[in-house]
């Protein structure tokens, strides 16, 4: 694979956050995959519309109301580009967690009792409670495909799960404790041969982090964050094939999803804002908007191949430390979930927030997969397009120091 093109002293110019300094040490953010850093694009892009054209959509016809919702619809737009859907199919909502809740409720009306749901041991919490709870409250079955040693799904076990009964398939393209990047294509293929069941992808660290197409992809929903993805926090998106928005159920109810209200009834709007009640998140679309101009410019291709540079960096140096031990496939996302032997996770990331090195530390709400690693927490690096080589040395560095305070 070429070696990363990506001008990254540039690119940190852009990112006001990398200047500063924490426990006295400049910042090395390693905790990308909870949220990524914002550049002053994005930045810029919502402080405009509050200082130059603050005003609510789709009602008022005065000049700022037009180019508030030129700008909201526009967002839509690029977002529909991005992962090469139509208009019509992108809902905002306020993250991932958000974009899977609507459909276990929306979908509900399509399940009868004995129905089946399966999911995977890898899920975060989000693509897990609320099956679980949908499968409580509705007496479904909710099935897991398993994972290997390795960390990788074992898809033989899939073609078992799946029959007639089968109704929903959700399943994380990547995962954001092992790195995992599930073959959702080929997995997309298998539920439309096997049965009729809808295929729903988790792309929360997906999206931010390659070439995402949902038409090659083969999914029915794909749900995805802003906030990981240099966008800002509270809005995130719910790809769904036209045909099946159309037949769904609103999720919220109230204005501007309706068309027409009487005493007796309410006709619901078009789509996409049939599923967009009330005031949305305006200037986080407009946010959003400039975070998906920045990665197009600088080539999701570009992206990954810079995320995959510094994931092997990374694995590499950690393998060299015998105390280390990593969890995950060898061939992953941006991310590497570890442990120094016999230090709980918390105590390692203390330390190397004492070195200004932030990772994140815990279950990393992945609670079930933890108990399946046989672990209570794990601390992670995950990394993004203004990350360095360097910053992985300093990260070794930090963790013999953790090792020292340990022995
Ligand atoms: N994972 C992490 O540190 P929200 O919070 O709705 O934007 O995204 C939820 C979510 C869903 N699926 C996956 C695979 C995710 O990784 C996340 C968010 C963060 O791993 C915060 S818990």
């Amino acid at each position: 694979m070429p070696k990363t093109m990506l001008d990254i002293k540039k690119i940190r110019k852009d990112f006001p956050i990398l200047n500063i300094k924490v426990n006295g040490k400049p910042l090395i953010y390693l905790d990308n995959a909870a949220t990524s850093q914002k550049p002053r694009q994005v930045i810029g892009a919502m402080a405009d519309f509050y200082q130059n054209y603050n005003s609510n959509i789709h009602r008022s016809i005065h000049k700022l109301g037009e180019e508030a919702t030129l700008a909201y619809e526009k967002s839509h737009k690029k977002v529909a580009d991005f992962i090469n859907a139509d208009f019509e199919e992108i809902v905002f909502t306020r993250g991932t967690t958000e974009s899977i809740n609507l459909l276990a409720y929306s979908l509900t009306q399509e399940l009868n009792q004995g129905d089946e749901i399966i999911i995977t041991q890898m899920e975060h919490h989000s693509n897990f409670v609320p099956w679980q709870q949908l499968a409580k409250k509705r007496n479904l079955k909710l099935k897991f495909i398993e994972i290997d040693g390795e960390g990788k799904l074992k898809l033989e076990q899939f073609s078992e799960l799946l029959n007639k009964k089968t109704k929903i398939v959700s399943i994380t393209h990547a995962s954001n404790v092992l790195g995992t990047i599930n073959p959702v294509e080929k997995i997309a293929k298998i539920v439309k041969e096997k049965s009729n069941a809808y295929f729903i992808v988790d792309g929360a660290q997906s999206v931010p982090h390659m070439p995402v197409d949902v038409k090659k992809m083969g999914c029915d929903f794909l749900a995805f964050s802003g906030h990981k993805m240099l966008g800002p926090t509270g809005i995130g998106v719910l790809y769904g094939k036209k045909e099946l928005l159309e037949r769904m159920q609103p999720f919220l109810y109230g204005g501007e999803m309706i068309k027409e209200v009487t005493f007796k009834d309410t006709k619901f709007n078009e789509l996409p804002w049939k599923f967009e009640a009330g005031t949305m998140n305006i200037a986080e679309a407009i946010g959003l908007a400039a975070a998906v101009d920045y990665l197009g410019k600088i080539g999701m291709e570009n992206v990954m191949r810079h995320g995959k540079e510094l994931t092997n960096y990374c694995l590499r140096r950690l393998n060299e430390i015998k105390e280390v031990e990593i969890y995950g496939p060898k061939e992953r996302s941006a991310l590497v979930a570890f442990n120094v032997r016999n230090v709980h996770a918390h105590d390692t990331a203390t330390i190397l927030d004492g070195e200004g090195i932030a990772v994140r530390a815990g279950h990393h709400c992945a609670m079930p997969l933890h108990s399946v690693l046989g672990i209570p927490a794990s601390a992670r690096a995950s990394f993004y397009l203004y990350n360095q080589k360097e910053e992985i040395d300093s990260l070794a560095e930090a963790i013999h120091k953790v090792i020292k305070v340990f022995k």
